[in-house]
C-alpha cells in the first residue's frame, strides 16, 4: 500500500486530531453551567437532513454529547425530528409540525438553501429562533459551521491528489443535488483542482445520502469511466458505500477514494487498505455548539451580529463572525495511525 501523504499535511492533521481528541474525552460528563441569563424550558427542535444517518445521530444525541446533551444541561426541552430522506420535501413537513408544536428554536441542517425559506422566514417573523448547523440555508439567524468550506473542499482534493500522484480522472459521489454544504464544498474542490492540471474531474453523481443509491451510482461511474483513478465522496453516507464497492482485489490500490465519513464506518476500509485517509470534524461538538448558540439567541443573551460572543459550555468561548456564522474549528484527517482512537 502506498502512503504518499506529505509530511507537513500529516503533521497538521495530527495537531487537529489531538485537539479533537481532547474535547472528545470530555464526553457528556461536562458540568457546564447555564449562564444565568439563559431562559430555561425552551422547546428546541434539532432537525438533521434526515434520520437514520449515524453522523447526525452523533451530532445530535445525548449519549454522544451532542445537541440534545447541551440542551439537557441548559434545562431546555430538546427533541430531534426529521424526515426519512435527504430532501426538502421530506424535511419541510417536519419543520412545519415542530412550529405547530410551539417551537421556540429550530436547529436545522438544510437539505436545500432556498426551499425551506418561506417556512423558516415565517417562523422567524413569529419570533422563533432559527439556527442552521452542518448545512446552511439562505434564511436563519446564525449558521454554525463545522470548518471553513474552503478548508473542507481543499483537504479532500489534496488527500486524493497525493494518493493518485496528482494525475488522472476523478469523480465525485455527493449527497443530494440540492444540499447546501456538499455543493459549497464541491465549488471549493473545483478551485483547489486548479492546482492539479493533470487531474480531470469527469463526473459528479448523487447518492442522496442513501447507501443503496450511493452504491449504484458508484458502480455506474466504474463502468462508465474505465480509466477512473479516484473518487471523492464528501458525505458520511457516500464514502463508506464507495469504499465498499472498491473493497476488492480488482480495485484496491488502483482506484482511490477519500472524502468525509465517521471513523467507525471507515475502520474496516482503512485496515484493509482500500482507503488511505479521509477527513471529518467532531460532529458531537458541532451539535453541542449549535444548541448553545440557539439557546443564547432565543434567550436574547446575544444577537446574531458579528462580534457577539458567548461561552458554549465545555467548548469555551465563540465569536459570531462575518455572514453571521460561528466556526467550530478545522477539519482533521483520519488514517490508519489514528482512526482507531475514535468511537463514533
Ligand atoms: C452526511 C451529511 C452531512 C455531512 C456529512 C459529512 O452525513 O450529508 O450533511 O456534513 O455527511
Amino acid at each position: 500500500m502506498r502512503s504518499t501523504f506529505p509530511k507537513w499535511r500529516a503533521a497538521l492533521a495530527g495537531l487537529a486530531v489531538a485537539a479533537m481528541a481532547a474535547t472528545t474525552l470530555v464526553g457528556t460528563a461536562g458540568t457546564a453551567q447555564a449562564a444565568p441569563s439563559l431562559t430555561k424550558g425552551l422547546k428546541v427542535f434539532v432537525v438533521p437532513k434526515n434520520l437514520g444517518n449515524s453522523y447526525f445521530t452523533t451530532a445530535d444525541s445525548v449519549k454522544s454529547g451532542g445537541a440534545l446533551a447541551a440542551l439537557q444541561q441548559l434545562g431546555e426541552i430538546g427533541q430531534e425530528t426529521s424526515g426519512t430522506t435527504d430532501t426538502p420535501a421530506s424535511q419541510l413537513p417536519v419543520i412545519q409540525a415542530d412550529i405547530t408544536k410551539g417551537a421556540n428554536a429550530l436547529i436545522i441542517s438544510g437539505t436545500d438553501p432556498a426551499a425551506l425559506c418561506p417556512t423558516l422566514n415565517a417562523a422567524m417573523k413569529k419570533g422563533i429562533t432559527v439556527v442552521t448547523y452542518d448545512s446552511d440555508t439562505n434564511c436563519r439567524s446564525l449558521f454554525i459551521e463545522q470548518a471553513t468550506a474552503q478548508g473542507i473542499g481543499a483537504i479532500e482534493v489534496d488527500l486524493l491528489a497525493a494518493e493518485i500522484h496528482d494525475t488522472g480522472q476523478i469523480a465525485i459521489v455527493s449527497a443530494s443535488i440540492d444540499d447546501t454544504n456538499q455543493n459549497t464544498w464541491i465549488g471549493y474542490m473545483k478551485q483547489e483542482l486548479k492546482k492539479f492540471p493533470k487531474i480531470t474531474l469527469v463526473k459528479i453523481v448523487y447518492g442522496n445520502d442513501d447507501t443503496a443509491t450511493s452504491t449504484q451510482v458508484t458502480e455506474g461511474l466504474l463502468s462508465g469511466y474505465p480509466n477512473l483513478k479516484g473518487i471523492i465522496s464528501p458525505t458520511s453516507v457516500g464514502l463508506p458505500a464507495v469504499a465498499a464497492v472498491l473493497d476488492s482485489a480488482k480495485y484496491r490500490g488502483k482506484i482511490y477514494a477519500t472524502g468525509l465519513a465517521t471513523p467507525n464506518e471507515m475502520k474496516k476500509y482503512i485496515a484493509d487498505g482500500t482507503v488511505i485517509a479521509f477527513a471529518l470534524w467532531n460532529p458531537a461538538n458541532l451539535g453541542y455548539l449549535a444548541a448553545y448558540a440557539a439557546v443564547e439567541l432565543a434567550s436574547h443573551a446575544i444577537t446574531n451580529a458579528p462580534g457577539q460572543t458567548f461561552v458554549a459550555g465545555k467548548l469555551g468561548k465563540y465569536v459570531v463572525g462575518a455572514d453571521h456564522t460561528v466556526l467550530l474549528g478545522a477539519p482533521f484527517v483520519l488514517n490508519k495511525s489514528n482512526v482507531n482512537q475514535f468511537n463514533f
